[in-house]
């Protein structure tokens, strides 16, 4: 299988979020995909690819021109609004319920516009990496559809939970929901989601909530007991056209395999049904037992069963990276799903 991976995704670094009240170095660190590829190489899955350049009209397919637009010059904005400011570009003031939706001028009221938590701060080299993250899944997606059965792309800053115009929970565009557009785009009628993360991929079941040709699953903790929160519960089953295309299956906090794997068996019992000419998978690794951030208790032979169980569709497969924090554990759980589903 074919990896997709750019250094220059190293370059968004540094970052702090706010956790439990109080401003800590993120978990989500350039070391997470540094050793993904470690493992990757050493076990021999395939070549390791740096991918082309792509033109960000893609990402405006499914994000709004404005918020991508902004994303490029976020950084530049914090700069030159407070000079002395070192560290990060983040929000403290978010657009909420009976407040209004409106672009304000100054750039902390921007920030916070486009933000849906405060765990997404941008740095010099953020958008260089979060562009790298979006090439490496649109040349995956090229490979695919000149005919490769399967693809890693192997992205970072992960993209599940950012949707039309808000980045949040580490993320800033939308990796995969770019892809699973880009593959319409160009003469797919019907593609799959699958989002194994821990988290419910809000940012995608939000852009494609009202359409029926793309199908978004996703097994993950409770949102009434773990972020995202406000999106991600069963009774969301798609709106207008997409009625029926959106399967959220949420889990207990402290799920076992026992448990995951009938929701898995749902969700992939849902995509065979709908018969898509694409399956993307949402890969991330936070469902491990001794993620720090989470509270599912996968352990690392689960991950080979898992690539196994998706394999078992027979569909051309784009796996995306999303998000993982046990660093140690990642390279084997994440190289355990793509040797499983090549076994
Ligand atoms: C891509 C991805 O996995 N994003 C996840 C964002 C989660 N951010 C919220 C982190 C809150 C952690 N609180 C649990 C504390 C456990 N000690
Ligand atoms: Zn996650």
């Amino acid at each position: 299988m074919i990896t997709l991976y750019s250094e220059q995704q190293a370059l968004h670094c540094n970052i702090q979020e706010v956790l439990s009240g109080e401003l800590v170095p993120s978990f989500e660190v350039a070391g997470r995909t540094e050793i993904v590829l470690k493992h990757i190489m050493a076990r021999g899955l395939g070549p390791v690819i740096k991918p082309d350049h792509f033109m960000i009209e893609s990402a405006a397919r499914v994000h709004t021109r404005e918020y991508v637009d902004f994303l490029q010059v976020a950084w530049q904005q914090w700069q030159e609004t407070f000079p002395e400011s070192t560290t990060q570009a983040m929000p403290y003031c978010l657009p909420v319920r009976r407040f209004r939706s409106i672009c304000p001028d100054h750039i902390e009221g921007k920030l916070g516009y486009y933000s849906s938590d405060l765990t997404a701060a941008i740095v010099e080299g953020s958008w260089q990496a979060i562009w790298a993250s979006v090439e490496c899944a649109l040349a995956g997606q090229q490979l695919i559809q000149n005919g490769e059965r399967s693809v890693f792309s192997l992205c970072r800053p992960p993209g599940h939970h950012a949707s039309q115009d808000q980045m949040g929970g580490y993320c800033y565009l939308n990796n995969a929901a770019i892809a699973a557009q880009a593959y319409l785009d160009n003469g797919c009628q019907r593609v799959a989601i699958l989002d194994v993360d821990y988290h419910h991929g809000n940012g995608t079941q939000s852009i494609f909530y009202d359409r029926a040709d793309v199908l978004f699953t996703s097994v993950h903790a409770d949102p009434s007991w773990d972020y995202p929160y406000f999106l991600g519960y069963s009774e969301e089953t798609g709106e207008g056209d997409g009625k029926g295309f959106n399967l959220n299956l949420p889990l207990a906090l402290n799920s076992h395999w026992s448990d995951y794997e009938p929701a898995l068996q749902k969700a992939l019992d849902k995509i065979a049904a709908y018969q898509p000419d694409i399956l993307l998978i949402s890969l991330g690794l936070d469902s491990y037992e001794e993620d720090p951030i989470s509270f599912f208790k996968l352990k690392s032979d689960n991950y080979t069963t898992m690539g196994r169980l998706i394999a078992e569709l027979g569909l051309p497969t784009q796996f995306i990276f999303e998000g993982g924090y046990a660093v140690d554990a990642l390279g084997t759980n994440t190289a355990n799903v793509l040797e499983g589903f090549q076994q």
